[in-house]
């Protein structure tokens, strides 16, 4: 595997140096100042690789390209959004760049409830309690029909926890829910969320999923030609919330993708993050199956609780079944020569990380305790497979 670790440009509290000294040779990052739609410039790709190089690392994934609501919706703009994405890729791939992450996730993209969940250590983990996403859509955002979403066990539940919050506990969790993560291109308001909600009226899982096939249609052929690979980000989390539907949170949602466009440059970011919320993915299968479609890596587990809770474990700890999925991977690397970009992805916010201001899960130390596990664990299964 090559090590990667994201970065999230000149603005990031995590500095290139740190990242090198915690073992990446590379960073995967984005021109996070470039708004969505518009076209990335080659002067402005390479004066980024500049950057990155100068401090000793190298730059060939981009995470991420971010696939405009208009694409996603197939709304008016759709011709002049694709052809300013086919230049974006055309610019991308004359500045360096092999691999491009994007994902097809309505509006939110990643999501949680709790930024700050404190381990038995002290240390600081991200979590999801679909009992808060229903008190904050229910209560705060209030989006019709809303109450018939859920079981009337959920409903009941939230309106208690709503009712028990303090008016600042009720603003953290709207923010954490849709003032967006790292990363995320969107951001929003209640009322801003609950307009933009409604642009999704006539998009089902049927529409969504033929807008992400007519998407990967326009823009494969000249992604071929180039030589890139496209990866698609899996849903985190792997379900609809919202009312949104989400279509790529699944093994048959994969298969569905690749058969329906077989061009080699359509490829996945396997994220065992956000598979691994459902028990129902086989994550060392899916290494298996899916295998030579895998152009990035986002390596961590999460650990699953009681009634769809989940929090982010250490990364060799948790639901996941890391030490199976890596000998898979090493399995991969092995039968197709591919050194395949991996990141630890997120971290635990521990030791010099607290108190400190860091990105919810991209810390420094968590992210750098990670990797080395990671890279001790890839190093072992390589050791045994070759001297039995
Ligand atoms: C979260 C990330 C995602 C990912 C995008 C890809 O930590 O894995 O934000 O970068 O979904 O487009």
């Amino acid at each position: 595997m090559t090590q990667t670790m994201r970065w999230f440009g000149p603005g990031d509290p995590v500095s290139l140096a740190g990242i090198r000294q915690a073992g990446a040779t590379e960073v995967v990052t984005a021109l996070h100042d470039v708004p969505n739609g518009a076209v990335w410039t080659l002067d402005a790709i390479c004066d980024r690789r500049a950057l990155i190089e100068a401090a000793g690392l190298g730059w060939t994934v981009v995470e991420s390209l971010p696939v405009h609501e208009d694409i996603k919706i197939r709304g008016p703009r759709w011709d002049m959004l694709i052809a300013d994405y086919r230049k974006s890729l055309v610019n991308l791939a004359a500045g360096g760049i092999r691999v491009v992450t994007y994902n097809f996730m309505p509006l939110l993209d990643w999501t949680r409830t709790d930024l700050a969940y404190e381990l038995p250590d002290g240390a600081r983990a991200l979590r999801f309690e679909p009992e808060a996403v229903a008190a904050y859509d229910i209560h705060i955002l209030r989006r019709p029909g809303a109450d018939r979403d859920y079981a009337p066990s959920m409903v009941a539940a939230a309106s208690a926890r709503y009712a028990a919050m303090s008016a600042a506990d009720r603003t953290r969790l709207e923010r954490t829910i849709i003032a967006g993560l790292p990363g995320s291109e969107e951001s929003f308001t209640s009322p801003q969320f609950l307009d933009a909600i409604g642009t999704y009226a006539d998009v089902d899982a049927d529409r969504l999923r033929a807008n992400h096939i007519a998407f990967l249609q326009a823009v494969c052929p000249v992604a071929d030609e180039l030589g890139l690979q496209l990866v698609v980000h899996p849903d985190d989390p792997p379900f609809p919330i919202f009312g949104l539907p989400r279509i790529v949170s699944t093994e048959a949602d994969l298969a569905t993708l690749f058969a329906r466009v077989p061009n080699p440059s359509n490829g996945l970011c396997f994220c065992t993050g956000s598979l691994g919320v459902r028990a129902d993915n086989d994550l060392p299968g899916m290494v298996e199956r899916l295998g030579d479609r895998i152009g990035f890596l986002h390596l961590r587990s999460v650990q699953r609780e009681p009634d769809g809770v989940f929090h982010e474990a250490a990364h060799l700890e948790g639901s996941a079944n890391m030490a199976a999925v890596m000998a898979a991977v090493h399995r991969l690397s092995t039968a197709s020569g591919r050194s395949i970009p991996m990141r630890p992805d997120h971290g635990h916010q521990m030791l010099d990380d607290l108190g400190r201001d860091t990105n919810p899960g991209y810390s420094l130390i968590g992210r750098l305790r990670g990797l080395a596990e990671l890279r001790g664990l890839e190093r072992g299964i390589a050791y045994a497979a070759a001297h039995g």
